[in-house]
C-alpha cells in the first residue's frame, strides 16, 4: 500500500484538499479513518476456543500511534509526516484520549489486549461504552475538582456494529447497543475487538460537576465510570450497570457461538471467559439462566459456565472486594435471585465453613466467592499477592481448591510502553542488539554486556536526558512550571490511595524542605512529580492532593529552597501524562505498604524506561528486585509478613513512631505557621491527626528508613556511569513484564484458546 497515496485520497475525499493543505486535525481524522479501515479489513485470529475478556474498565489511551505501530505503518506515517514539515506527536494532541477507567486495573485491561492480538489469539474485550469515562481533574485553592471528560467524538474509533441486544430489567427492558473498537496485531496480520455496550439515548452531561440524575438508569447507564455510590441509587446504578455489561455480553456469546457453528453444549469447550475483577462476575449466573432458559438442565449450565469462566483478583483491600445486597439484584434483575440462591445452597453443600458461602447473613452476596466456587481458575497478579490469597486472604477457598489457584504476575505491552513512548531509547536498544526485541522483550537481556562500554552508557545517560527536556517543554506548555533539566526528576504517578503513601513522600519532601533551610544543601536539585486523581468521595485522598499542592506552593515560593528542590503535581494524570513522564524518570516511586499493592504496573513501565526503584517488599517489585539484585533497586520497610502480623496482632500504634525524634518535626511541620497560612487549616489539622492516630497504612512505620534509602539513591545519582549501569540492568531485565508472557501464560494454563 502506498501511503502517501492513501492519505492523499482520504484527505481530498474528507475535506478537498490535499495533505500538506491540511490542519493537524484534519490529519488526524485522515489518519483515524486510515487506521480503521486498515484495521477492520483484518481477519480474526483463528482458534478452536474463543477468549472473552470481561472488565469494567479498558484505559486504553490514545490510540493513533499505537494501531500504526500494530499495522506496520508508524515509522512511514512518522517520516511521511516529517518531510511535509509535520508532526506526528502534534497530530496525536487532537486527539481525545478515552478514559474509560481509573488506574492499574483498566491499564492492564489494555495491555492483555494488544498482547493477546500480538500473539494472534482469538480474544476480545467486553466492556461499557462510558460517555464521560473518569473525570477530568483540575486543581483550585490547591484541591482537586472534578469536572465531565467527554472523550465521543462524532468521528473516533467506535463502530457501531448494528447489533442489539434486549437487557431484561426488574420492571422494565433496555436496549443494549454494540459498538466495536478494532484492536490490530502488531504481529500476525489480524485483529481483535473491544465490545463496548451502550444505552440506546444517553444522557447529556450534566450542567455542572459530575452530579447526574442517578435514578434516571435509561439515560445515565453509561455515563459515568464508578458512578459515585455513597447513596443507595448511586450503588443500584452500579448494579445496573454491572448486569448492562455481562448481561449482553453473555447474549453475545452465545449469539457468536451458534455462528461459529456450534451449540449452547460447546460453551465450555469453545468459550474461554476471564472476569477482570468482580465487576463482571454475574456473568456465572446470568449464563446459567440463559442456558437453562434454553433448556439445559442447571447440572448442565452450570458445568459449561465452571468450564468457561476464571477469575482474576487484583486486591487484598477488603472495601474493595464487592458484596452487594441480594435486595439490590432483585430490583436490578430478579431473575437471577433464584440461580444465586441455588448457587449459595451448592456451595454450602460442598462446605461447611460459612466464612465461603456466597450469601452472608446480612444477605449480601459475596461476587468473588460466586467466582471461586463457580468457575475453573483463580489467579492473583504477583507471586506475593497470590500467596497472600493462598495463605490469608481467600485460604478457605485455597483450602477446598487447591488446584483453581494460580499465579499471573503482571505485564505491559512493550509497544506502547518502550517502542511509541520511548523512541530515543528504542533506537538506542536496537543500535546495540538489532530489533529482536521487539518481538521478544526477553531479547533485552542481550544488553547486559553493554554494561562495561562506556560508550553506550553515555549513550544512555543522553537519552534519558533528552526525555528529561522534553517532558520539561510539556510541563512549561501545559502546567506552565519551568523544571531544571538537570535536576533528579523522582516521580510517583498512580491513584491516590493512602496504602500507596503519597502522604510519606510529602513527609520527605518536608524533611528535605527543612534540611535546605538549615543550610544543609543536596549535591543536585531534585524535581519531586506527582500525578494521582482521587476518588471524588475518598476524603483522606483529597486531602493528601491538597498536602502536596500545598508543598509546591511552599517550595516554589521560598528563593533559598526553589533552586533545589521542586514539587510539581501534574493536573488530570493520564495514560498521555504517563507516556511522557515514564521515560524521563530517574527514580520511581513504588512506596506502598508491603501486602497492599497486588502488584502495580507503572513500577515496570519505569524499569524498562531506565528508571531505577525505590520501593518496598511489595507487588512486583518483589520480582524487580529479585531479577535486578540488590545493587539495582533501592528497598526498604517493613516486609508483608511484618505488617500482616502486625494488622493481626493489631500491634501498630503510630503515636510510638511520631515520638521519635526523626518523625515528630515532619509531621507537626503539618500543621506548622508555614503551612497552615497557604492551605486550610481543617484539612491539613485532620490529616496531622489521622496520621498520628490512625495511619492504616503504617506510613510512620516506615518513613525513617524511606528516608534513609532515599539520600542513599540520590547521593549514588553522583556517579553517573554507576547509575548509567543500574539503568541497563533494569532495561535488560525487565523484558520478563512484557504482558505478551503474561499472555502467553494465561493462554497455556487457563485459556488453552490454540
Ligand atoms: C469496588 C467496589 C465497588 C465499586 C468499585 C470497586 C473497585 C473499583 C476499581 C474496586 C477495585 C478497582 C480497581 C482496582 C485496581 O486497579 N487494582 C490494581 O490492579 C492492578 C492490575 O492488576 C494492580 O497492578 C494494582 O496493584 C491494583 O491496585
Amino acid at each position: 500500500m502506498d501511503l502517501k497515496e492513501n492519505l492523499t485520497a482520504v484527505t481530498q475525499a474528507q475535506f478537498g484538499r490535499l495533505p500538506d493543505a491540511c490542519t493537524d486535525r484534519q490529519l488526524y481524522h485522515a489518519l483515524l479513518a486510515l487506521t480503521q479501515k486498515l484495521a477492520a479489513d483484518r481477519p480474526a485470529p483463528q482458534g478452536g476456543r474463543k477468549l472473552y475478556y470481561f472488565s469494567a474498565e479498558f484505559l486504553m489511551g490514545k490510540l493513533l500511534s499505537n494501531n500504526l505501530l500494530a499495522l506496520g505503518l508508524f515509522e512511514e506515517t512518522r517520516s511521511l509526516l516529517e518531510d511535509m514539515g509535520r508532526s506526528l506527536a502534534a497530530i496525536e494532541e487532537c486527539e481525545p484520549e478515552p478514559s474509560l477507567g481509573n488506574g492499574g486495573l483498566g491499564r492492564l485491561a489494555a495491555c492483555f489486549l494488544d498482547s493477546i492480538a500480538a500473539l494472534d489469539l482469538p480474544g476480545d474485550g467486553v466492556g461499557l461504552n462510558y460517555h464521560y469515562g473518569l473525570f477530568r481533574q483540575k486543581f483550585a485553592c490547591r484541591k482537586q475538582q472534578e469536572q465531565p471528560d467527554p472523550w465521543i467524538e462524532p468521528e473516533s474509533w467506535l463502530l457501531d456494529t448494528g447489533r442489539r441486544y434486549t437487557v431484561p430489567f426488574g420492571g422494565f427492558e433496555l436496549e443494549a447497543v454494540l459498538y466495536d473498537m478494532a484492536v490490530p496485531g502488531a504481529n500476525g496480520g489480524t485483529a481483535n475487538r473491544l465490545h463496548l455496550f451502550d444505552v440506546p439515548d444517553p444522557a447529556d452531561p450534566p450542567a455542572n460537576g459530575i452530579d447526574f440524575d442517578k435514578r434516571d438508569v435509561a439515560h445515565c447507564l453509561t455515563s459515568f465510570l464508578y458512578p459515585d455510590d455513597s447513596d443507595r441509587d448511586g450503588q443500584l446504578l452500579r448494579v445496573y450497570q454491572q448486569y448492562f455489561m455481562v448481561s449482553a455480553g453473555a447474549q453475545m456469546i452465545l449469539d457468536e457461538l451458534a455462528e461459529r457453528g456450534f451449540g449452547p453444549g460447546d460453551l465450555g469447550d469453545r468459550v474461554a471467559i476471564q472476569i477482570n475483577d468482580t465487576h463482571p462476575s454475574m456473568v456465572i449466573p446470568e449464563l446459567i439462566r440463559l442456558l437453562t432458559a434454553g433448556g439445559m438442565s442447571f447440572d448442565d449450565a452450570a458445568a459449561q459456565v465452571e468450564k468457561s469462566c476464571a477469575y482474576t483478583n487484583h486486591t487484598i483491600l477488603a472495601e474493595a472486594l464487592e458484596k452487594w445486597p441480594l435486595e439490590y439484584i432483585q430490583t436490578v434483575a430478579p431473575q437471577l435471585v433464584p440461580i444465586i440462591q441455588e448457587l449459595d445452597r451448592r456451595a454450602r453443600q460442598r462446605s461447611g465453613d460459612s466464612r465461603v458461602a456466597i450469601l452472608d447473613e446480612w444477605g449480601r452476596v459475596h461476587m468473588a466467592h460466586m467466582d471461586i466456587h463457580f468457575g475453573h481458575s483463580v489467579n492473583g497478579v504477583a507471586a506475593l499477592h497470590t500467596e497472600i490469597l493462598k495463605n490469608s486472604e481467600l485460604k478457605p477457598f485455597y483450602d477446598l481448591y487447591p488446584e483453581k489457584f494460580n499465579n499471573k504476575t503482571n505485564g505491559v505491552t512493550f509497544r506502547r510502553w518502550l517502542q511509541a513512548c520511548d523512541p530515543a531509547l528504542s533506537a538506542w536498544i536496537t543500535d546495540r542488539i538489532g530489533d529482536g526485541w521487539k518481538k521478544d522483550a526477553a531479547e533485552l537481556e542481550k544488553l547486559l554486556p553493554c554494561a562495561d562500554d562506556a560508550g553506550s552508557l553515555a549513550g544512555l545517560l543522553e537519552v534519558k536526558q533528552h526525555n528529561k527536556r522534553r517532558l520539561q517543554r510539556m510541563l512549561a506548555r501545559r502546567q506552565g512550571v519551568e523544571v531544571d533539566e538537570n535536576s533528579i526528576f523522582d516521580i510517583q504517578v498512580k491513584r491516590l490511595h493512602e496504602y500507596k503513601r503519597q502522604q510519606m513522600n510529602a513527609l520527605w519532601v518536608i524533611f528535605k524542605y527543612l534540611e535546605i533551610k538549615s543550610g544543609r544543601r543536596p549535591a543536585r536539585p531534585i524535581t519531586v512529580l506527582f500525578g494521582a486523581k482521587a476518588a471524588p468521595a475518598y476524603t483522606m485522598a483529597k486531602h493528601i492532593i491538597h498536602l502536596i499542592l500545598c508543598l509546591q506552593a511552599l517550595t516554589e515560593s521560598d528563593p533559598e529552597v526553589r533552586p533545589w528542590l521542586r514539587v510539581v503535581m501534574v493536573e488530570n494524570y493520564n495514560v498521555s501524562w504517563a507516556e511522557a513522564l515514564i521515560p524521563a524518570c530517574d527514580i520511581s516511586e513504588q512506596i506502598s505498604l508491603a501486602s497492599k499493592e497486588a502488584s502495580g504496573t507503572s513500577n515496570m513501565k519505569f524499569m524498562a524506561n531506565g528508571a531505577v526503584t525505590l520501593g518496598t517488599m511489595d507487588g512486583a517489585n518483589v520480582e524487580i528486585a529479585e531479577l535486578v539484585g540488590p545493587e539495582n533497586i533501592y528497598t526498604f520497610g517493613a516486609s508483608s509478613d511484618e505488617v500482616i502480623g502486625l494488622y493481626a496482632g493489631g500491634g501498630y500504634h503510630p503515636l510510638e513512631h511520631y515520638h521519635r525524634p526523626g518523625v515528630e518535626y515532619l509531621v507537626d511541620f503539618l500543621i506548622s505557621p508555614e503551612l497552615m497560612s497557604i492551605g486550610d487549616p481543617g484539612v491539613l489539622t485532620a490529616l496531622w491527626r489521622d496520621m498520628k492516630h490512625k495511619d492504616w497504612f503504617m506510613a510512620l512505620l516506615d518513613v525513617e528508613s524511606y528516608i534513609a534509602r532515599k539520600e542513599q539513591a540520590l547521593a549514588e545519582y553522583e556517579d553517573r556511569t554507576a547509575w548509567a549501569r543500574k539503568m541497563l540492568v533494569n532495561i535488560a531485565k525487565s523484558g520478563y513484564f512484557s504482558s505478551d508472557r503474561t499472555i502467553a501464560q494465561y493462554n497455556d494454563e487457563i485459556w488453552r484458546l490454540r
